[in-house]
């Protein structure tokens, strides 16, 4: 994988700087390398709703990078 903000823009699969919870469950489906079990989409989920701190729904680079990041 490359570095934070190239993950960013493959997890942003429209472009439009916004990460969604079907990007990022791709994402995360990605970074596992196999299919996502249905115990995996429920700390995914998890995990998006605790890194969304504005609440809006969707990641920004700064909320994708607060638990993506190092
Ligand atoms: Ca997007
Ligand atoms: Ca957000």
């Amino acid at each position: 994988m490359g570095n934070l903000e190239e993950q960013f823009s493959a997890a942003d699969r429209d472009g439009d700087g916004r990460i969604d919870i079907k990007e990022f469950t791709a994402w995360k489906g990605a970074t596992l390398g196999r299919a996502l079990t249905a115990g995996d989409l429920d700390t995914v989920f998890a995990d998006f709703v605790g890194a969304d701190t504005d609440e809006d729904g969707t990641l920004s680079y700064d909320e994708f990078r607060a638990i993506a990041g190092d």
